[in-house]
């Protein structure tokens, strides 16, 4: 296995999914199961907060997560849980500048998929040394699904990166919607990276294909 293209990584990116139980009002599986039949490209396990599972039942819902995502060929991500990753190869990982280094993990997933969250150049600059395969910039608006999250941003630092010619592959998150997304696309982001704006629609599918129906007409 090599690592993945830059080309596979930015389509990957397009409309990613990132959830975990605390995300959810109803169950879970059903709301994976119609955010990919919404469009979803990608789908990270993100599994923090009070009421999250520790040990075994995460073990046992991220599998039936993962399985979900394999049915429909939708690679598997998972936040901040390398060993996890491991036990249950999964398709890659994402860390925050608060878990173990990019590195550390790198050698640990060897050509599994690394995404990295950053806030400034300094950290995606860091992030690219370290052997990301993407980054993520946000909060690009504010949110209060991430308890810890710093003040928005805007599209400020995508348009940074862009102008110094760093063609890393981008995802922006935080606080993004399909009234709200177009901005992202058009600044130099490949993609836009969600929680609530599907994990507590009415209709995820539906808010899924309308989030994808943006991104597309942007290109
Ligand atoms: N990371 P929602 S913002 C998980 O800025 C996460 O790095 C962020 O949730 C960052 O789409 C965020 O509901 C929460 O706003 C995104």
């Amino acid at each position: 296995m090599a690592r993945i293209a830059k080309k596979d990584m930015r389509d990957l990116l397009r409309l990613y999914f990132i959830m975990g139980s605390n995300n959810c009002q109803t169950d879970p599986l059903h709301v994976l199961e119609q955010a990919i039949k919404g469009g979803i490209s990608l789908f990270q396990f993100r599994e923090k907060g009070n009421a999250a599972f520790s040990g075994e039942e995460k073990y046992h819902f991220a599998h039936e997560l993962q399985n979900i995502c394999k049915k429909h060929m939708i690679p598997f991500i998972i936040n901040d849980d390398v060993e996890l990753a491991l036990a249950i190869n999964a398709d890659g990982v994402h860390i925050g500048q608060d878990d173990e280094s990019a590195e550390a993990v790198r050698r640990k997933i060897g050509d599994k998929i690394l995404g990295v969250s950053t806030h400034n150049l300094l950290e995606v600059e860091k992030a690219i040394a370290e052997g990301a395969d993407y980054v993520g910039i946000g909060p690009i608006y504010s949110t209060t699904t991430k308890e810890d999250a710093k003040t928005a941003q805007g599209t400020k630092l995508i348009l940074e990166v862009r102008n110094k010619g760093i063609n890393v592959p981008i995802v922006g998150i935080g606080g993004i919607t399909s009234e709200n997304a177009a901005p992202v696309m058009k600044s130099g982001g490949n993609g836009v990276s969600v929680i609530t704006a599907i994990s507590l629609a009415a209709d995820p599918a539906k808010s899924a294909r309308e989030l994808k129906r943006i991104i597309d007409l942007i290109g």
